[in-house]
């Protein structure tokens, strides 16, 4: 019975919805892997910890950031780059953990982005309270790579709008295990995190993780 192949038990698919052209949001699609992220990112922020940036216009982040990879985001007074070097640490970025690469990869292959290999990730920390107002993500080198996002721990809203910062947005709620993928023409979407709400998850605690993939170099 061709309709029958697996006995009724169906391989594991996760749900794909389509947010805008270029765009694919796969829900739950990191739910089995966020235990080892979770580890990795404890080993990374070991050695780069979170931190408050300011941006050039001197206001702090309540978005609390570390980076891994050949190249971290960074801003301060004097603007916004991609940097090799941890300007608290002085060091390196901590390398790319395996399991962070592996659920990029199988993202950005899922949707349809056959050879990204991201050299660097943002690693964004919301705690109840914090924001990240609407802004388009141009600071990468070749806007031919997507960005590939994970979010874990507590459920955020997600702003995702046009080219310019008057579009309307749509919103989303991203939720921990959820992945998107960003690219073609939704790569310099206008979009952003409305400050989250008050909560605990109970792998995470009483905060909300964002990894981003990107090709910045
Ligand atoms: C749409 N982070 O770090 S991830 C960022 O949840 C950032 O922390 C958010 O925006 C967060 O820059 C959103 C979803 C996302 C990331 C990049 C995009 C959506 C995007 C680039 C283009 C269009
Ligand atoms: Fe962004």
């Amino acid at each position: 019975m061709i309709n029958d192949l697996f006995g009724g038990i169906e391989p594991q698919q996760t749900a794909q919805e389509k947010l805008a052209k270029g765009a694919v949001l796969l829900r739950g699609l990191a739910l089995d892997k966020a235990d080892d992220l979770l580890t990795a990112i404890r080993h990374v922020s070991s050695a780069s910890p979170f931190r408050n940036m300011v941006t050039p216009a001197g206001h702090v982040m309540s978005v609390a950031m570390s980076n891994c990879g050949q190249a971290g985001w960074v801003t301060d007074r004097s603007g916004y780059r991609y940097d090799g070097t941890d300007p608290e640490t002085g060091q390196p970025w901590p390398a790319m953990p395996d399991s962070f690469m592996a659920v990029a990869t199988e993202a950005a292959t899922k949707a349809g982005y056959l050879d990204f290999r991201p050299d660097a990730c943002l690693i964004n920390l919301y705690e109840p309270g914090a924001r990240l107002s609407l802004h388009q993500d141009r600071n990468e080198r070749d806007m031919a790579n997507p960005i590939v996002s994970v979010s874990l721990g507590l459920p955020a809203t997600f702003q995702f709008g046009g080219l310019k910062r008057s579009d309307p947005v749509q919103k989303y709620a991203l939720l921990h295990g959820d992945v998107a993928v960003w690219g073609g023409p939704s790569r310099l979407c206008y979009h952003g995190v409305l400050t989250l709400k008050e909560g605990e998850h109970p792998a995470v605690g009483r905060m909300r993780l964002n990894l981003t993939f990107r090709g910045a170099l």
